[in-house]
């Protein structure tokens, strides 16, 4: 009997193809919300899920009574109650390291962009308001020889300090729930204490993982630890910051300025303020979002469902205890 595999994300059409050869795949890449009737009359079918960017809950699960494996197309897994999953024998899988590089460039990108002021000015350009040289109102931020604060140190945050270190002569700080001796060791890292590290760094940068843990883990009294030159950039998720109070500590000039490209809300609602502040560069979640990125994420989306649905290990699971492999 051939395995059914339900698609919520839009893959490339060869990679579908290629699932398609043996597996029966109900492609919904255009998805808007699982309210779907086609959509859940598929779940009810499916063995396999492959997508990303919706939240898998409790009740989904229930609407798929046969569903033995899901390939996210993402390296975070905040949308998906991991625990549940487990309990329920449902493995997960994830697309870590192929995203990696191209994430740490958003990172970089956001401290170059926001520091040197790069989307306001290129605004004051559009404008035609460039009439003469510039001077002290318009001038930005140094980033080479700068101290870099990563809040947390894994594999993109690492990416991240390399670039820093490496590429622009940049002294890293790090907070992260372990020691990283060997980053210590390549990059002259040090690690320090969540306020401790706010207090020093030139550049704040969030990597963390949203986890109940880290949620709203940088809040007004982070914020207020902050020197009043500090950048902050946040490539992690939304939720692991206070936006109300970002804005506020912005607005009030107790932080220099932000680059985000992740938010409480997405897509950003129209009321917020963030894309509209001169001392914010808002992207849209665009931290992997490269043609040759987001394949490869697609391409590890699609080893993982068929490995896990062949029975054989994934390349990429996150919760391995979910069945023996
Ligand atoms: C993805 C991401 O763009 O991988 C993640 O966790 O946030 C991004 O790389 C997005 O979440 C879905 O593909």
């Amino acid at each position: 009997m051939q395995k059914r595999i339900v698609v919520y994300r839009r893959l490339p059409e060869a990679l579908l193809a290629e699932l398609k050869r043996d597996f029966h795949v109900d492609d919904f890449g255009h998805l808007e919300n699982f309210e779907d009737p086609a959509f859940r009359a598929a779940l009810k079918e499916a063995h396999g899920l492959v997508g990303a960017s919706q939240k898998i809950t409790p009740e989904i699960l229930d609407a798929a009574p046969h569903l033995e494996a899901i390939a996210s197309v993402s390296v975070g897994v905040d949308n998906y109650p991991v625990d549940e999953l487990t309990r329920r024998g449902i493995l997960l899988c994830n697309t870590p390291d192929v995203l990696t590089e191209t994430t740490a460039d958003t990172g970089f990108l956001l401290i170059m962009a926001t520091a040197r002021r790069a989307v306001e000015l290129a605004d004051f350009v559009r404008r035609g308001e460039w009439q003469a040289s510039l001077g002290a109102s318009h001038f930005g931020s140094d980033v080479h020889g700068k101290t870099l604060g990563m809040v947390g140190m894994g594999r993109i945050g690492a990416a991240i300090a390399r670039r820093g270190a490496l590429g622009f002569g940049m002294r890293i700080l790090y907070s992260n729930a372990s020691p990283k001796p060997a980053l210590e060791e390549e990059l002259g890292a040090r690690r320090r204490g969540l306020d401790e590290l706010l207090g020093e760094a030139d550049f704040v940068c969030v990597t963390v993982p949203l986890s109940p843990e880290t949620e709203r883990l940088i809040g007004q009294r982070e914020l207020g630890l902050m020197r009043d030159s500090a950048i902050f950039v946040n490539i992690a998720r939304g939720g692991v910051v206070d936006e109300a109070a970002l804005i506020e500590a912005l607005d009030a000039g107790r932080i220099r300025a932000a680059g985000l490209d992740v938010f409480e809300r997405e897509p950003l609602p129209a009321d917020s303020p963030l894309p509209h502040m001169a001392n914010v560069v808002a992207l849209p979640h665009i931290g992997s979002a490269t043609h040759e990125t987001r394949h490869a994420m697609a391409r590890r989306a699609v080893d993982n469902i068929r490995l896990a649905l062949s029975g054989e290990r994934p390349l990429s699971p996150v919760n391995e205890d979910a069945r023996p492999l």
